[in-house]
């Protein structure tokens, strides 16, 4: 800790990869741990366009129940604290979490990789509405074309938003300083910008309950709980 402390004092430019391990605590299900996302629900079904296409109805009960889950979660301490780590320095929180937890907490800089849960797109004409009711009723549909309204996420053998990469990258390589919240770094290519920093010399400092891929070339790697580890990194910081 006291290792992460004296990075984390001599640094102006934070990068935070965070994935759903920050979210655990706000009562929000992670996808790869026991009892996760994952063990109740076929990666295929739930999160790919081939599974939307097959049961649309099946994935908007999916996102329904997330969304209803996401609506009344608050931010954790975790979330806080990356909130708060700004003062004297940029601090951009690139996030594979799609819940919006981070800008509820106050981060003024985050990237969404994965997009947000809060959005919804359309299948066919890909108009982009916000704010929509948590349930919605099915078949959603689009209010420009017959489409089907699809969540504004990122399944897999998607293609992120190339802004979006951009901006990741740029953060990524830039930073003197690359904290890893919460994600079991499977993911790709959100996982590669923890290995991004690493192979420019930036220090890497990892929280998490439990090893993960980047453990192994991390700086550092503090195992506990983000709500309680992230609140006593940053305090004592000392600027
Ligand atoms: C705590 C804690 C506490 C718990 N405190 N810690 C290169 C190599 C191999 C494969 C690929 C590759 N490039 C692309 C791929 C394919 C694929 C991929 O990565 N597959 C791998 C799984 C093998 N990637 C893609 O398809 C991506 N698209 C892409 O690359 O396009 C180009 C392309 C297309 C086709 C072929 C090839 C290239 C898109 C990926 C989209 C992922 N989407 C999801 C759903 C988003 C919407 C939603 O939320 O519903 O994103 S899947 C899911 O996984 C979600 C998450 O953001 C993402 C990451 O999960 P995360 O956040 O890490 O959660 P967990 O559960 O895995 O981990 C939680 C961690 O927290 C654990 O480590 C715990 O220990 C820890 N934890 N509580 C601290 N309290
Ligand atoms: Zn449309």
């Amino acid at each position: 800790m006291d290792q992460a402390r004296q990075l984390l004092r001599g640094a102006r430019k934070v990068c935070v990869l965070t994935g759903a391990g920050i979210s655990a605590e706000s009562g929000l299900a992670t996808f790869r741990d026991s009892g996760g996302l994952w063990e109740k629900h076929r990666v295929e079904d739930v999160a790919t366009m081939e599974g939307f296409e097959r049961d649309p109805e099946l994935v908007w009960r999916f996102y329904n129940a997330r969304r209803k889950a996401a609506r009344t979660a608050e931010p954790n301490p975790a979330h806080l604290a990356l909130a708060g780590l700004g003062a004297g320095r940029k601090v951009t929180v690139l996030t594979q979490n799609v819940d919006g937890l981070h800008q509820k907490a106050g981060s003024d800089d985050v990237v969404e990789l994965h997009g947000n849960i809060w959005r919804v797109r359309c299948s066919q004409c890909a108009a982009v509405y916000a704010d929509r009711p948590v349930e919605l009723p099915f078949p959603p549909r689009c209010e420009r074309c017959p489409g089907m309204l699809r969540p504004d996420v990122v399944w897999f053998g998607e293609l992120l938003d190339p802004r979006t990469l951009a901006l990741a990258e740029e953060a990524a390589v830039s930073c003197d300083l690359f904290l890893v919240v919460g994600t079991s770094a499977q993911v790709q290519p959100a996982a590669s910008f923890a290995f991004r920093a690493y192979d420019r010399g930036i220090p890497v400092v990892e929280v998490n309950k439990e090893p993960t891929p980047v453990s192994n070339l991390v700086a550092v790697s503090l195992i506990g709980l983000a709500g309680t580890i992230l609140p006593a990194l940053v305090e004592n910081r000392g600027n």
